[in-house]
Protein backbone atom coordinates (compact mmCIF):
# COMPACT_ATOMS: atom_id res chain seq x y z
CA UNK A 1 0.00 0.00 0.00
CA UNK A 2 0.98 3.64 -0.47
CA UNK A 3 0.39 6.40 0.58
CA UNK A 4 -2.54 8.67 -1.51
CA UNK A 5 -4.14 12.06 -1.47
CA UNK A 6 -8.27 12.02 -2.41
CA UNK A 7 -10.99 14.59 -2.57
CA UNK A 8 -13.45 14.48 0.09
CA UNK A 9 -16.71 17.14 0.35
CA UNK A 10 -19.01 16.93 3.22
CA UNK A 11 -21.92 17.92 1.48
CA UNK A 12 -24.70 20.60 2.48
CA UNK A 13 -27.05 18.39 4.79
CA UNK A 14 -23.60 18.33 6.56
CA UNK A 15 -23.03 21.97 7.21
CA UNK A 16 -26.68 22.38 7.35
CA UNK A 17 -26.77 19.69 10.69
CA UNK A 18 -23.37 21.32 12.02
CA UNK A 19 -22.04 17.75 11.50
CA UNK A 20 -18.75 18.72 10.12
CA UNK A 21 -16.45 17.78 13.80
CA UNK A 22 -18.46 14.84 14.02
CA UNK A 23 -17.88 13.10 10.10
CA UNK A 24 -13.99 14.86 10.12
CA UNK A 25 -13.59 12.70 13.39
CA UNK A 26 -14.60 9.21 11.88
CA UNK A 27 -11.78 10.15 9.35
CA UNK A 28 -9.19 11.21 11.63
CA UNK A 29 -10.09 7.94 13.76
CA UNK A 30 -9.25 5.66 10.53
CA UNK A 31 -6.38 7.26 10.20
CA UNK A 32 -6.86 9.76 7.69
CA UNK A 33 -5.30 13.59 7.92
CA UNK A 34 -6.65 16.17 6.47
CA UNK A 35 -4.28 18.40 4.78
CA UNK A 36 -5.58 20.89 2.87
CA UNK A 37 -9.55 21.99 3.64
CA UNK A 38 -12.28 25.21 3.42
CA UNK A 39 -15.83 25.85 3.39
CA UNK A 40 -17.05 27.30 0.14
CA UNK A 41 -20.67 27.90 -1.15
CA UNK A 42 -20.64 26.35 -4.53
CA UNK A 43 -21.62 27.93 -7.91
CA UNK A 44 -24.86 25.90 -10.28
CA UNK A 45 -21.73 26.09 -12.92
CA UNK A 46 -19.07 24.54 -10.90
CA UNK A 47 -21.09 21.81 -9.11
CA UNK A 48 -22.93 20.71 -12.46
CA UNK A 49 -19.05 20.70 -13.88
CA UNK A 50 -17.52 18.53 -10.50
CA UNK A 51 -21.11 16.18 -11.72
CA UNK A 52 -20.97 16.14 -15.27
CA UNK A 53 -20.04 12.60 -15.56
CA UNK A 54 -23.50 11.60 -13.95
CA UNK A 55 -25.25 14.08 -16.57
CA UNK A 56 -27.46 11.13 -18.21
CA UNK A 57 -28.30 10.44 -14.96
CA UNK A 58 -32.28 11.27 -13.79
CA UNK A 59 -30.32 12.93 -10.56
CA UNK A 60 -28.60 14.57 -12.19
CA UNK A 61 -30.48 18.16 -11.82
CA UNK A 62 -31.80 17.02 -8.33
CA UNK A 63 -27.91 16.77 -6.90
CA UNK A 64 -26.82 19.90 -8.51
CA UNK A 65 -29.86 21.88 -6.22
CA UNK A 66 -28.84 19.88 -3.34
CA UNK A 67 -25.43 20.77 -3.88
CA UNK A 68 -25.46 24.14 -4.34
CA UNK A 69 -28.23 24.41 -1.56
CA UNK A 70 -25.76 25.31 1.33
CA UNK A 71 -22.32 25.85 2.37
CA UNK A 72 -19.91 22.42 1.98
CA UNK A 73 -16.62 21.51 3.48
CA UNK A 74 -14.01 20.62 0.38
CA UNK A 75 -11.44 18.59 1.47
CA UNK A 76 -7.71 16.24 0.59
CA UNK A 77 -7.54 13.49 3.20
CA UNK A 78 -4.16 11.87 3.22
CA UNK A 79 -2.81 8.25 4.31
CA UNK A 80 -2.04 4.47 3.77
CA UNK A 81 -4.64 3.44 0.78
CA UNK A 82 -6.87 6.99 1.42
CA UNK A 83 -8.53 6.46 -1.61
CA UNK A 84 -10.64 2.82 -0.65
CA UNK A 85 -10.58 4.02 2.82
CA UNK A 86 -11.73 6.98 2.62
CA UNK A 87 -14.93 5.06 0.27
CA UNK A 88 -14.78 2.61 3.46
CA UNK A 89 -15.80 4.99 6.04
CA UNK A 90 -18.02 7.03 4.03
CA UNK A 91 -20.55 3.51 3.38
CA UNK A 92 -22.32 2.93 0.52
CA UNK A 93 -23.96 5.63 -1.60
CA UNK A 94 -27.58 4.65 -0.52
CA UNK A 95 -27.56 4.90 3.76
CA UNK A 96 -30.13 2.02 3.52
CA UNK A 97 -27.43 -0.25 1.95
CA UNK A 98 -24.87 1.21 4.12
CA UNK A 99 -22.67 -0.44 6.60
CA UNK A 100 -23.29 0.06 10.60
CA UNK A 101 -20.45 2.75 12.12
CA UNK A 102 -20.09 4.24 8.03
CA UNK A 103 -20.56 8.05 8.13
CA UNK A 104 -23.54 7.17 5.67
CA UNK A 105 -25.23 4.74 7.81
CA UNK A 106 -25.12 7.30 10.69
CA UNK A 107 -25.49 10.71 9.06
CA UNK A 108 -26.97 10.30 5.85
CA UNK A 109 -30.72 11.60 4.94
CA UNK A 110 -31.27 9.87 2.14
CA UNK A 111 -29.74 8.52 -0.97
CA UNK A 112 -29.29 12.19 -2.25
CA UNK A 113 -28.41 13.72 1.03
CA UNK A 114 -25.67 11.79 1.83
CA UNK A 115 -23.55 13.64 3.71
CA UNK A 116 -19.98 13.12 2.15
CA UNK A 117 -18.34 12.60 -1.25
CA UNK A 118 -15.22 10.79 -1.47
CA UNK A 119 -13.24 9.84 -5.12
CA UNK A 120 -13.59 6.79 -6.44
CA UNK A 121 -9.99 6.12 -8.38
CA UNK A 122 -6.91 7.27 -8.03
CA UNK A 123 -7.60 9.72 -11.82
CA UNK A 124 -10.53 11.37 -10.26
CA UNK A 125 -8.41 12.03 -7.01
CA UNK A 126 -5.80 13.86 -8.82
CA UNK A 127 -8.78 15.78 -11.11
CA UNK A 128 -10.89 16.33 -8.01
CA UNK A 129 -8.57 17.44 -6.15
CA UNK A 130 -6.81 19.93 -8.91
CA UNK A 131 -10.31 21.35 -9.46
CA UNK A 132 -10.79 23.30 -6.05
CA UNK A 133 -6.95 22.90 -4.42
CA UNK A 134 -3.81 24.63 -5.94
CA UNK A 135 -0.75 22.85 -4.85
CA UNK A 136 0.74 25.08 -2.25
CA UNK A 137 -3.12 24.79 -0.31
CA UNK A 138 -2.13 20.67 0.38
CA UNK A 139 0.07 20.84 4.11
CA UNK A 140 0.70 17.45 4.21
P1 LIG B 1 -21.04 7.98 -4.61
O1 LIG B 1 -21.18 9.37 -4.02
O2 LIG B 1 -21.25 6.90 -3.58
O3 LIG B 1 -19.76 7.80 -5.39
P2 LIG B 1 -22.39 8.18 -7.19
O4 LIG B 1 -23.06 7.03 -7.88
O5 LIG B 1 -21.10 8.67 -7.73
O6 LIG B 1 -22.26 7.78 -5.63
O7 LIG B 1 -23.46 9.36 -7.16
C1 LIG B 1 -23.05 10.67 -6.84
C2 LIG B 1 -24.06 11.27 -5.89
O8 LIG B 1 -25.33 11.39 -6.56
C3 LIG B 1 -24.39 10.42 -4.66
O9 LIG B 1 -23.45 10.56 -3.60
C4 LIG B 1 -25.75 10.95 -4.26
O10 LIG B 1 -25.65 12.24 -3.60
C5 LIG B 1 -26.39 11.17 -5.64
N1 LIG B 1 -27.15 9.99 -6.09
C6 LIG B 1 -26.65 8.79 -6.52
N2 LIG B 1 -27.63 7.94 -6.86
C7 LIG B 1 -28.79 8.61 -6.65
C8 LIG B 1 -30.17 8.27 -6.82
O11 LIG B 1 -30.53 7.16 -7.25
N3 LIG B 1 -31.09 9.23 -6.48
C9 LIG B 1 -30.73 10.47 -6.01
N4 LIG B 1 -29.43 10.84 -5.84
C10 LIG B 1 -28.49 9.91 -6.15
MG1 LIG C 1 -19.14 8.81 -7.12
Amino acid sequence: MAIEQTFSILKPDATRRNLTGKINAKFEEAGLRIVAQKRIWMSRQHAKTFYAVHAARPFYNDLVDFMVSGPVVVQVLEGENAIALNREIMGATNPANAAPGTIRKEFAESIEANSVHGSDSAENAAVEIAYFFAGLDIVG
